[in-house]
């Protein structure tokens, strides 16, 4: 999908806010029931794209490098032990702050950006509701769950001037379900999924490999709440269906392993996992998983029976962590399908059932005047994980290799010789083209040498570079190189805009 720079404040033509628009409601028990019986509710929006969203960090934004922040560094730090993190630091994309924890440079940003663009799309296809939650929260939540000593000493606990004790949330299922059971009262609520994109701490006991296992770090949660075990699973379903398509629109191949739910609890889980030789986890599969892919295939997201089909498709075949690898199993596959390997895991899912609705007392009344538990699953993506296993995934020797979901510019435009009239004129032509296609250029308009600003441009790894310079100008030709193949073509600058395009719009 081809998404139209757009300015992050409103258009002038929006109307203003009023001083005082919301109009008085009730909340809490007293609340009346949100939206429609499920039966009169609409479908969701099946197989068309959602619409386009206002969301600022994905939002396109063309630049100059003369204007631009990417510190670049000339030498490889000493400290980085696997690639993604050497070239994140390279190519001025993060800068640790304390272990584990980074600023997130611009380059780093926009990646990062880009790829909540792409899980909140997902997750409005799947019906999913969008929201935040704070990175602080009260202890006193977590005491009710039994959570507040189990957790043990990732937990960072603190405490305010009031002697209040806090924590700084590695997760939020007891902050949400304190949210569902304030405002929800009847079963007609249901099915009902909440999920935001948050920073989390988890004061883990060997930071390392950079943002792949950071002690901040930024996460996709989402929790379910629905009145039956079935509806849940559906919930479950719709998770592992949407997380599969968000994956492969980032070119991943995550295959969903079953997996060992830890502290968040539960029996059903799955973890998403990228195969990397750096992967932290050991993973046993079946060759024949593979070759499955969502694909372009039109999914209903209230269709019980085909997400079910879907989940079946992708989990059949064998494939586990070693946390719940089976050697007998295992050893049943054809030898020559048999998969150990490592793995990043990327995201993962969690159907619990009632453990933290029973201990927080998140009930609705069902339709015979119960009241009842409400059954829950949590969801997680590891956003900024996978910038890291994005990058695992696609370099060379010269550096990344941005696939054009992700990218943190569309294209890179190199001025050979900069000052030079015609070349300049030919590069701010190009500049304007893209920008106004929506494909987000970066031009190198600095005064360096040629062989400086290819090294910048591959090590930056963007997918499409346009080389302009005043030998080529004089016959009306630019060169398109590929990163990714380093194929280069000749042809006019507004067949190289118009090819770029092309290829952004059929994304
Ligand atoms: N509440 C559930 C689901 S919302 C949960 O917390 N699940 S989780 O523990 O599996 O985390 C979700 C995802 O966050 C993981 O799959 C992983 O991709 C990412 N993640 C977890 N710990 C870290 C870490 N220390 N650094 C970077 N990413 C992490």
């Amino acid at each position: 999908m081809l998404v139209v720079a757009r300015p992050c404040a409103d258009p002038p033509t929006a109307p203003r806010a009023r001083a005082n628009p919301t109009p008085k409601r009730a909340f809490g028990r007293d609340a009346p029931l949100r939206g429609p019986a499920p039966s009169a509710r609409p479908k969701r929006n099946a197989g068309a794209a959602p619409p386009p969203q206002r969301r600022c960090h994905g939002e396109t934004s063309p630049m100059r490098l003369t204007r631009y922040f990417l510190p670049v560094l000339k030498e490889n730090p000493a400290e980085a032990q696997i690639v993604s993190h050497r070239l994140m630091l390279r190519a001025g994309m993060i800068k640790q702050s304390s272990a584990g924890i980074y600023s997130w440079l611009p380059l780093g940003f926009k990646v990062l950006g880009k790829i909540e663009k792409i899980v909140h799309e997902e997750q409005a296809r799947a019906g999913h509701i969008p929201m935040l939650m704070p990175t602080l929260q009260p202890a006193d939540l977590w005491r009710e769950s039994g959570r507040y000593d189990a957790y043990g000493e990732e937990l960072l606990r603190i405490r305010d001037r009031h002697e209040r004790d806090m924590l700084y949330g590695p997760t939020n299922e007891e902050m949400i379900t304190d949210i569902f059971r304030s405002h929800v009262e009847s079963y007609k609520a249901l099915p009902l999924t909440l999920y935001h994109i948050q920073w989390k701490f988890r004061d883990e006991t060997r930071p390392r490999f950079g943002v792949m296992r950071g002690r901040e770090f930024l996460m996709k949660d989402g929790y379910n709440f629905d009145l039956t075990q079935e509806d849940a699973m559906h919930a479950y379903n719709r998770h592992m269906v949407s997380y599969l398509r968000t994956y492969e629109r980032m070119g991943l191949k995550a295959i969903p392993m079953r997996a060992d739910s830890g502290p968040i609890g539960g029996d059903n889980t799955h973890e998403f996992l990228v195969l990397a030789e750096t992967g932290e986890s050991e993973v046993f599969y079946d060759k024949a998983i593979e070759d499955l892919a969502l694909g372009a295939r039109e999914v209903d997201f209230d269709d019980h029976a085909q997400l079910e089909a879907i989940r079946d498709e992708f989990t059949t075949p064998y494939a586990r962590t070693d946390e719940t690898h089976d050697a007998a199993l295992f050893d049943q596959i054809p030898e020559d399908r048999r998969v150990q390997g490592r793995g990043i895991e990327v995201g993962q899912i969690f159907y619990f059932g009632t453990k933290y609705s029973d201990a927080m007392g998140a009930e609705v009344i069902d339709s015979t005047g119960k009241r009842v538990a409400v059954h829950m699953g949590s969801h997680g993506i590891g956003v900024s994980r996978l910038v890291g296993a994005l990058i695992e995934a696609n370099h060379d020797d010269k550096g990344m290799i941005w696939p054009e979901s992700v990218t943190p510019f569309g294209a890179g435009i190199v001025n050979l010789r900069q000052g030079d009239d015609a070349t300049d004129a030919a590069c701010e032509a190009l500049y304007a083209k893209l920008s106004a296609a929506g494909v987000d250029p970066l031009y190198d308009d600095r005064n360096e040498r040629a062989g400086a600003k290819f090294a910048t441009m591959d090590l930056i790894g963007l997918p499409w570079r346009i080389t302009v310079g005043p030998r080529g100008l004089k016959d009306g030709l630019v060169e398109l190189t590929c990163r990714r193949t380093g194929e280069t073509e000749e042809m006019s600058p507004d067949a190289a805009a118009a090819k770029i395009a092309a290829i952004y719009a059929a994304l």
